[in-house]
């Protein structure tokens, strides 16, 4: 028996790339199961879940597992592994995934398995499982992953089940590989992009879409890079438009040619979330991580998008990036906060294994952690304690800001007597830090609280504005709870304005107008 296993991130993560490996066994397809489990499961349930799900070995018969390994869960399967070996050493271990595709030799992981495929695994797997069950063995324990053409490759649609329509988000991918070169990221080693026959993948969409499927995330690249495709996919879904579709595109920002325009803006409010990595707007570190963007186009993109298209913004900053320092990025912060996307997510660098950002750690003394997810931990221009504060920024920022639960008070926050927005939210963050000395756990009504303690006290602002701003955002999120600044201003029962969104699309629910939200 075959078993294909991996740790998702979360629940509602449905792993694709097992499903590709599972439509592509062929004939050992019968004797081949798949068995998702997420990275807060023990290993230990996991290892027995697994090895009862294989049953005892007989008669020396061949057991395979095969494990897809990233950089949300190599820590947990490697105890996996160990436990796995320790219980039942005949057991073949078979890693894959993009955590063990490089640096093989450097990893615990992968002494621990007897065999690893390196890059794709969609046909190698069957082959060296085949090898595995009928001979003749492999002489290798690493084997680099074969790439064939795409069209050899059979879709994996038909592997997602009702129950994973109904409650996950299902990946699905047009195109593989990316022809950029940034250096912090792993699709920088792939030289070029490859596109998936356009007709057989829209017919498999319109299955899935007939079979009741309405959030769509896909995992290409560079969504923008073949306007012709791209244009045939949102038409696809211009012409299946209903009220509970969901669709995320990773789009590079200085490419949007009118055709595109043109269909992205009959996207009604909630539809559409673009992703769009803006990473640093500094030219010399753009440079020097080799990172081909041009300021002003993407700049011209961000602005229309915000202003004209209803599309959701999810934007991307990267902090820590080789020879950019806290000035610098709060500059780019704020030329992009003056754009008004949707989210900012303030991402720290990581240092992936096998990508080239490596060749700048000597020189900008990059200094990393040495475990997954290896973020930076202090630079030539930044040391170690504003790392740790940018930390306490980027969380605030998520729970302040790209939830949009304080629409009202933010602007009040931001407009405090510093220089610009970034500086401004980084006095309130370290001040949030003194008080509370968590980023966790920190529920809506503290927030409440603290924000008022923070605009009256420490700012001296009006109390009356700072409340009217905060009692308006408290009743918009929906929160229920009585916090200590709103005492006796709370209508008896405060009566949610924004209807909880019915389809998974929940964060992006939140950013709606409540008369969008209500449509
Ligand atoms: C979906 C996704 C996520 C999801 C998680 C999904 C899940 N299942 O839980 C979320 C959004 C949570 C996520 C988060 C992050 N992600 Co992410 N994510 C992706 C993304 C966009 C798609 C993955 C996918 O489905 N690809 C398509 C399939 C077909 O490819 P694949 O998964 O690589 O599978 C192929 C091979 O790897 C191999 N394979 C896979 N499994 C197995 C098993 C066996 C036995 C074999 C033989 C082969 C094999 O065969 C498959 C088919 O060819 C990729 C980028 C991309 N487009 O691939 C990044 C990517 C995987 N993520 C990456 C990173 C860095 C992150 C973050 C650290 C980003 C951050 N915030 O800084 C976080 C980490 C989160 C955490 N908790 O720590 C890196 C991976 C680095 C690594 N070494 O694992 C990628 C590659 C992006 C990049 N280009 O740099 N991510
Ligand atoms: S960051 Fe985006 S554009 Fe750059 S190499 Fe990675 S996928 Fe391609």
């Amino acid at each position: 028996m075959i078993l294909l296993c991996t740790l998702n991130a979360k629940y509602i993560h449905a792993s694709l790339g097992l499903r590709y490996l599972l439509a592509n066994m062929g004939d050992l397809k019968a004797q081949t199961a798949m068995r998702e489990f997420t990275i807060a499961r023990k290993p230990l349930e996991v290892c027995d879940e697994l090895l009862a799900l294989l049953g005892p070995q007989q008669d020396g018969a061949t057991q395979i597992i095969g494990l897809g390994v990233y950089i949300w869960n190599v820590t947990q399967s490697a105890e996996l592994v160990r436990l796995l070996k320790a219980a039942r050493p005949a057991v073949k271990i078979v890693l894959g995934g993009p955590e063990v595709s490089h640096e093989v030799e450097l990893q615990e992981i992968t002494r621990l398995a007897d065999f690893v495929i390196t890059g794709w695994g969609d046909v190698s797997f069957p082959k060296l499982c085949r090898a595995l069950l009928h001979g003749p063995q492999p002489l290798t324990r690493v084997i680099p992953g074969k790439q064939p053409p795409l069209n050899e490759i059979a879709l994996p649609y038909g592997e997602y089940s009702d129950a994973d329509l109904a409650h996950r988000l299902l990946y699905v991918e047009a195109s593989r590989g990316c022809p950029f070169k940034c250096e912090f990221c792993l699709s920088s080693l792939d030289q070029t992009a490859w596109a998936f026959d356009l007709d057989a993948f829209l017919a498999e969409m319109a299955t899935l879409h007939q079979r009741g499927a309405r959030n769509f995330k896909f995992v290409d690249r560079t969504f923008n890079l073949k306007i012709d495709a791209s244009a045939r996919i949102l038409q696809f879904f211009l012409e299946r438009l209903t009220e509970d579709l969901f669709l995320h595109f990773e789009l590079v920002p200085d490419y949007l040619p009118d055709r595109l325009k043109d269909l992205i803006v009959q996207f009604p409010p909630g539809v559409l979330q673009l992703e769009i990595g803006v990473q640093s707007f500094n030219p010399e570190v753009q440079n020097r991580i080799s990172r081909r963007q041009d300021t002003a186009r993407t700049e011209a993109t961000l602005r229309w998008l915000a202003e004209v298209s209803h599309a959701h913004l999810h934007t991307d900053l990267i902090f820590g990036l080789p020879g950019e320092d806290l000035e610098s990025f709060a500059a780019g912060f704020d030329r992009l906060y003056a754009l008004r996307p949707e989210e900012i997510q303030l991402g720290i660098l990581k240092r992936l294994r096998g990508t080239p950002i490596e060749r700048h750690s000597a020189e900008h003394a990059m200094v990393y952690e040495t475990e997954a997810p290896y973020s930076v931990l202090q630079t030539g221009v930044l040391d170690a304690d504003t790392v740790q504060r940018f930390k306490h920024f980027a969380r605030y920022w998520d729970l302040l800001a790209n939830s949009a639960r304080f629409k009202q008070t933010l602007p009040l926050l931001l407009k405090q007597d510093q220089p610009s927005p970034f500086h401004a939210f980084m006095v309130f963050s370290d001040w949030l830090w003194r008080r509370t000395g968590k980023t966790n756990d920190l529920s809506p009504e503290l927030l409440v609280d603290a924000l008022a303690d923070y605009l009256c006290n420490a700012c001296g602002l009006d109390r009356p504005n700072v409340q009217q701003a905060l009692l308006s955002d408290y009743i918009s999120s929906g929160a229920r709870s009585k916090p200590q600044a709103l005492q006796g201003l709370l209508p008896r029962q405060a009566v949610p304005t924004i209807r909880k969104p019915k389809n998974l699309a929940q964060r992006q629910g939140r950013h709606l107008e409540p008369n969008q939200a209500l449509r």
